[in-house]
């Protein structure tokens, strides 16, 4: 369903523009809220102000699309997400309105930069990679298409730590990027939620002779929700992603005040406000830590209740909440959502069983996003039982009737019971969260064609062979808005120019430009926007490395989170190889610049390894004046999403090099096609299809393919190799 809401705040004066609007709410901000003077606003102040001034154009549009979508009672889609890796927020927004270059014109003429005043902005890095950008680009695809969607999550005080590098090696430090508070929340206190934990579960009868669960005994903790506007590009539309910080609750205060001390009961509140504290850094599954499964429940419980409480306004049964939610589990992170469904449905709503497992597989999809079995999340059943007794119960009961299930489809195949039980044994009692997903869910997506099909043909055979219609693909994306228009508006530029703006909007239509590939004029264009995207770079890395990199060399970028699979050490034992024949003047190559950037996770030290190799033949080499025109490395610190909109549009070749089958898609390797970067990779995750769009002649292929990689893996031993 398509909104057009024509609301340009200020149209009942005619004369003044958008642009002239917002500045004035701006100058507003600067004092009213600031409360500073022209002359004494730092350019934090006017950030902040800047910010809000948009914020307000932003929540104004929300309120009316808001407005229309609970008129028309739409049906709405939930995405569920532990992570949202959004970045800054101040040049996308304005870009998507489209109104960055008049509010940057507006600006100067005040005397101000909003180049530089748009980088005062600390990235909001809720998230460790790819998982978590993915979240965040669709929730400006959803609004773009105006899709009535709201996105959920946890609002970490600490994102993903701030990475250092001290004698070459990875020092983390804490992001705390609430610092100066962000613009561009409003704190909802008339939405929160209360959230129980702990406990035991106790079972009655109830008036009607029924069995009823009864869980008490329980902590409870309180979610508060704090909302930021996800604007649309080119359409009135601004939805909401909706974040949930946990307090402690009054009861549970008063309780904790009676039993203990003042000073014992703040320290207790405190303990509870560590829930939404800290984003877990590691993206691979952290085993046994019962605060990322409490973190998990929490953010689930409230979101749950909060859908509900917005079906309730207009429904009397819940017959009708397949037809009005759709709710996406972005991994198995928040799948304890199936299980929490299943709690509210019976025992808060009294429904039949069987009737409340219709509309929980009815309402929710799952996506996978990994193949690797070691990551796949599974909590052990002891755990779960002391954070979440009732879940545990339920989730016993889905197991018990999806194994009857398979048992008359195969009986006596106990090797398939096994392998398929929500539950296993060994080596330890665990809860497997895929499988509860998969059984919870009307459909299960992978994120690539080739990782679609590794899902279903080794990852779960046994599920996609009991229902095969359940799998499907849904290859990722990323938003052009975000990784062209506005990180690249050079390229953007000379794009409308050929073939118009409709390809912001419907990315297909880059198509049209292949008939500019072998223009002369269309190509020095291109070249000189490149050239002036590596200069930029080059600033970059010359202020904070102090590496002078030679712009007419060619940038061959390697960026993603650190990871054995993605191969950086190939990369950098390559890159020694080069050195060598450089030097040893064994080959004339071509002159490069080879450019990391990647997190490791603190408790990953082959990884942490990794950077200090790179740092230190970095090193070597970039002091070593017989390569000095040849060839550089740089470690750029800290890669997050801001420093990605710098180096991506700078890059001539995109390394996408993980072992055939390892990475599921891949999004970075997207963000460079678009940039006009050509890549050098593998047939791996979305890399597959990238070549089929670009053709095999821009891509440069090498490596096993995923068959073979899985034909070798049983006999290759490389610690034998070349002793
Ligand atoms: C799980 C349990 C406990 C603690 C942490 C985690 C955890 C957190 C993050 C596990 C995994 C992640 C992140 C995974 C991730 O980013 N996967 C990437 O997802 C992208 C979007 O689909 C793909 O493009 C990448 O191929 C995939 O690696």
């Amino acid at each position: 369903m398509s909104i057009s809401t024509e609301i340009t705040p200020g149209s009942d004066h005619s004369k003044r523009t958008d642009v002239d609007w917002l500045i004035e709410r701006f100058l507003g901000h600067l004092k009213y809220t600031r409360a500073k003077d022209w002359a004494y606003a730092t350019s934090m102040d006017q950030y902040l102000a800047l910010s809000l001034a948009v914020r307000d154009v932003l929540f104004e549009r929300k309120i009316i699309t808001q407005l229309t979508h609970t008129r028309g009672d739409v049906k709405r889609v939930y995405y569920l997400s532990l992570e949202y890796l959004l970045g800054q927020m101040l040049r996308c927004s304005l870009v998507n309105l489209g109104w960055y270059e008049s509010c940057r014109e507006r600006l100067e003429r005040l005397g101000l930069d909003l180049d530089e005043l748009r980088d005062i902005e600390p990235d909001a890095g809720l998230g460790n990679g790819g998982l978590g950008r993915l979240a965040a680009c669709y929730l400006d695809s959803l609004a773009t298409l105006d899709m009535p969607a709201l996105g959920y999550g946890i609002r970490y005080e600490y994102g993903i730590f701030d990475q250092e590098i001290v004698n070459g090696w990875q020092v983390e430090r804490p992001d705390y990027w609430l610092r100066f508070g962000s613009p561009w929340e409003i704190v909802r206190p008339e939405f929160a939620c209360p959230v129980r934990l702990f406990g035991r579960v106790e079972h009655r009868t109830d008036a009607a002779g029924r069995p009823r669960s009864l869980w008490t005994g329980c902590r409870l903790v309180m979610g508060l929700p704090y909302d930021i506007p996800i604007p649309s590009c080119g359409t009135g539309t601004v939805n909401l992603l909706r974040l949930w910080s946990a307090r402690a609750s009054e009861s549970f205060d008063l309780n904790a005040f009676n039993r203990g001390g003042y000073l014992e009961a703040v320290q207790e509140q405190a303990l509870t406000e560590t829930i939404s504290k800290v984003l877990y850094p590691s993206d691979a599954v952290e085993k046994n830590r019962e605060l990322r499964l409490i973190q998990q429940y929490f953010f689930v419980a409230c979101t749950l209740s909060d859908i509900f409480r917005r079906y309730d306004k207009n429904h009397d049964t819940v017959d009708e909440l397949p037809n009005k939610a759709a709710i996406q589990l972005n991994d198995t992170h928040p799948a304890v959502a199936i299980s929490e469904m299943m709690r509210i449905l019976v025992d808060e709503r009294a429904l039949r069983w069987e009737r409340a497992w219709e509309i929980t597989q009815a309402v929710f999809g799952y996506t996978n996003h990994t193949l690797m079995p070691e990551a796949l999340e599974i909590w052990p059943v002891s755990l779960f039982e002391r954070v979440l007794p009732r879940h545990l119960e339920i989730i016993y009961d889905i197991n018990q009737r999806f194994l009857d299930d398979v048992r008359r489809r195969y009986s006596g195949d106990s090797g398939r019971i096994q392998r398929m039980s929500l539950i296993q044994e060994s080596p330890f009692k665990g809860v497997r969260m895929a499988h509860l997903a998969i059984v919870g869910s009307h459909t299960v997506n992978g994120v690539a064609k080739l990782h679609s099909d590794l899902i279903r043909s080794r990852l779960v055979p046994d599920f996609a062979e009991f229902w095969p219609e359940r799998f499907t693909g849904v290859t990722n994306g990323v938003t052009p808005r975000r990784w062209l228009l506005a990180c690249n508006s050079a390229l953007a530029g000379a794009i409308t120019r050929r073939i118009g703006d409709g390809w912001i909007r419907d990315l297909d239509q880059l198509r049209r430009l292949e008939p500019f590939a072998d223009d002369p004029e269309f190509q020095k264009e291109f070249q000189q926007i490149k050239r002036q995207n590596k200069q930029r770079l080059a600033e970059w890395i010359g202020r904070k490395l102090a590496i002078p990199t030679p712009i007419d060399a060619m940038f061959d970028v390697q960026v993603k989170r650190l990871h054995e699979y993605k191969r950086q050490l190939m990369n950098i034992l390559q890159v020694i190889i080069r050195y060598h024949r450089i030097r040893d003047e064994r080959a004339d190559l071509p002159p490069r610049v080879v450019l990391f950037g990647a997190k490791a996770a603190p408790s990953y030290h082959h990884a942490k390894l990794i950077i200090k190799l790179i740092n230190d033949v970095g090193r070597t080499i970039n002091t070593d004046p017989r390569v000095a025109d040849r060839l550089r490395v740089a470690f750029l610190p800290n890669y997050r999403v801001s420093l990605a909109e710098l180096i991506i549009p700078a890059a001539d070749l995109s390394e996408q090099i993980s072992t055939a089958g390892t990475e599921a898609s891949g999004t970075g390797n997207m963000k460079f096609a678009l940039n006009g970067a050509l890549t050098i990779g593998t047939l791996d995750g979305a890399n597959v299809e990238i070549r089929d769009a670009v053709g095999a002649d821009n891509f440069f292929l090498f490596g096993l393919t995923e068959q073979e990689v899985a034909y070798y893996r049983s006999t290759y031993q490389p610690w034998q190799l070349g002793t």
